[in-house]
């Protein structure tokens, strides 16, 4: 992560991926959720992974823009952001209101909650994150 944001080189953080960037930019994590108020249920087995599952909205002026203002995602995870890390954006957040995506658009680097990498072949939303990052648009 060092090495990639000293290169200037554009980062995508997947699930523990945004966990990681949160913390590494200084921010906390709720270690469970259950530390939370949150009724979403955000561990969705045995749900197939590629089915999204719950709903998040989305902030029109980011990098994620392009996905509908409502949209769907899958979830599975027990950790959440508590205190965003410095420099970061909260560019997502689910129905209960914890964060689903963060951003800094000046040091490319992206990251989300759920799990595109499950259901990009159904999701072409999901499927243009990996190209949005692919052609250097992060
Ligand atoms: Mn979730």
């Amino acid at each position: 992560m060092k090495a990639a944001l000293e290169a200037n080189k554009p980062i995508l953080g997947v699930c523990r991926g945004l966990q990681l960037l949160n913390v590494y930019f200084g921010g906390t994590l709720y270690q469970d959720l259950r530390l939370t108020s949150s009724q979403i249920k955000h561990l969705q087995s045995p749900t197939p992974q590629e089915v999204p599952t719950h709903h998040i909205s989305v902030e029109k002026e980011s990098s994620l823009g392009f996905l509908p203002e409502n949209y769907m995602v899958n979830s599975f995870h027990h950790q959440v952001i508590k205190d965003l890390g410095q420099g970061l954006q909260a560019i997502a957040h689910g129905n209960d209101g914890l964060v689903e995506a963060i951003e800094n658009k000046e040091k490319h680097v992206l990251a989300v909650q759920w799990h595109p990498e499950c259901t990009w072949e159904t999701e072409n939303f999901d499927k243009k994150i990996f190209e949005i990052f692919a052609n250097g648009d992060i």
